[in-house]
């Protein structure tokens, strides 16, 4: 099944058109409700009218995450605060969030791309769907929720923690779709076999995504649970989950064009690339309302192919990520920049700038531990002062980053020096 078959599988030139229009207006809105791409355009002496269709992109200038910074909070929205529903936040690269707001309608358009999703993943209005992204500012859970809704599942809002609770409701629900991330769903997987109940699950399909993953971790999923399962894409800048997944033939992820239109640009030029060729994807957000964003950097590596899908969708799709083209890490489905840690271990006393941060996976769950050096004079004092602020920097960075982290303090210049550029994290986590 096919959940908008109108906009899933309009030809090449239909969608062009389509996609022209929707520019036109987008860059006319923006012009006229938002400062910074007003002045952005100016400088370059840009005028809506200059842009007659999706061959004009080019000339429209970028957007990144320090510009949702430099605007924070609600900068760039280009509608009264009173039209905005909703607020979802993610990680910035120091201290401030990232703020993305959505009005009624946009919020409409997000939970029909989701629910194209999970149609993609042959799931149903018959189907029990656990919800098990965090829900909150985080965009995996309501995202996800309003989705399963929309598409008239029945919709279990787990959230994330008790993973026993979990896989206890899963057998007694008779749930047969899931959504979380990739490994929290491996975890998931051993909790079934811990608890022994793995042929009393009825579990057909799973949508994962929030973090870089594997073919070969799919394949383990889905002999693991016996399900098939999607990988499903989405960030909070462009809308939250659901902006690409792929269909039941996993040749790359559908992105839904008519509301995103991508692009692929090489990092260092940023000048486009052709189909196939393995750059970062940039999207400019067609019909949002609320937080419309032009030309914006994902940073996210990937490749795009415009060419039709055997499923019959017509929707350009793009490959299984390749990483990412800055440092930001994905620990337990929240993004952390090591920035932010930096920046919160500066503006405590009894530090030094230098840390390295350590990152692995035990039993499908990430781990953090954050080493730091402090002053020498901790290291004379009393074990006690020393047990105090390991204390406190956990404290520091857990408000930081949202997560808790382990944290080892070590002696000063005990961490290794480079003559380049720093290297502050070890990431021992294998994705497959
Ligand atoms: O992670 C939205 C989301 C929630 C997507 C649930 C899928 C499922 P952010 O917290 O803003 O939003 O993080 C966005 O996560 O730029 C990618 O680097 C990474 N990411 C998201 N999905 C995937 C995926 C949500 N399927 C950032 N594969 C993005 C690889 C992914 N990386």
């Amino acid at each position: 099944m096919i959940w908008n078959e109108a906009k899933e599988c309009m030809s090449r030139d239909e969608m062009t058109n389509l996609q022209s229009v929707r520019l036109v207006k987008l860059v006319d809105r923006v012009y006229h409700n938002v400062e910074f791409y007003r002045k952005k355009m100016q400088r370059v002496g840009l005028e809506p009218g200059d842009i007659k269709g999706i061959e004009d992109l080019e000339k429209l200038p970028f957007t990144t995450k320090d510009d949702l910074r430099d605007t924070y909070p609600f900068g760039m929205f280009a509608v009264p605060n009173s039209q905005i529903t909703r607020i979802h936040a993610s990680s910035g690269t120091t201290g401030k969030a990232t703020v993305v707001g959505y009005t009624r309608k946009d919020i409409d358009v997000w939970s029909e791309c989701v629910a194209r999703c999970i149609t993609m993943a042959d799931l149903g209005k018959n189907d029990i769907i656990q919800v098990a992204y965090g829900y909150g500012l985080f965009t995996g859970g309501l995202g996800a929720h309003y989705g399963a809704e929309e598409m008239g599942a029945t919709v279990v809002p787990m959230s994330t923690g008790n993973t026993k609770k979990l896989v206890t409701m899963m057998v007694d629900f008779g749930v047969t779709g899931i959504m979380c991330t990739p490994s929290y769903l491996l975890h998931i997987a051993e909790t079934i076999e811990e608890m022994g109940v793995r042929d009393k699950i009825r579990l057909r399909a799973s949508l994962n995504g929030a973090e870089p993953w594997t073919e070969n971790m799919r394949h383990t999923i889905e002999q693991k649970l016996g399900i098939h399962a999607h990988d499903i894409y989405g960030l909070s800048e462009i809308m939250g989950p659901g902006v690409a997944t792929d269909c039941q033939c996993h040749c790359g992820l559908h992105v839904h064009e008519d509301h995103f239109l991508p692009e692929i640009v090489d990092e260092k030029t940023l000048k486009p690339l052709r189909d196939g060729m393995t750059g970062e994807l940039v999207f400019s957000t067609l019909t949002k309302e609320g937080l419309p964003l032009i030309r914006y950097r994902t940073k996210d590596l990937t490749s795009i192919d415009h060419t039709p899908c055997a499923c019959g969708r017509t929707t350009a799709r793009i490959a299984r990520f390749k990483g990412r083209s800055d440092d930001m890490l994905i620990i337990r489905g929240v993004n952390v920049f090591p920035s932010q840690i930096e920046a919160a271990l500066l503006e405590m006393g009894g530090t030094t700038p230098h840390y390295l941060l350590i990152v692995d996976r035990v039993n499908n769950l990430d781990t953090l531990e954050v080493q730091v050096e402090v002053e020498e004079r901790f290291f004379s004092d009393e074990i006690r002062e020393l047990e105090n602020l390991t204390r406190q920097i956990a404290y520091v960075i857990q408000q930081a980053i949202g997560l808790a982290v382990k944290v080892k303090l070590v002696e000063p210049k005990s961490l290794e020096r480079s003559m380049g550029k720093s290297k502050h994290v070890i990431d021992k986590r294998k994705i497959d």
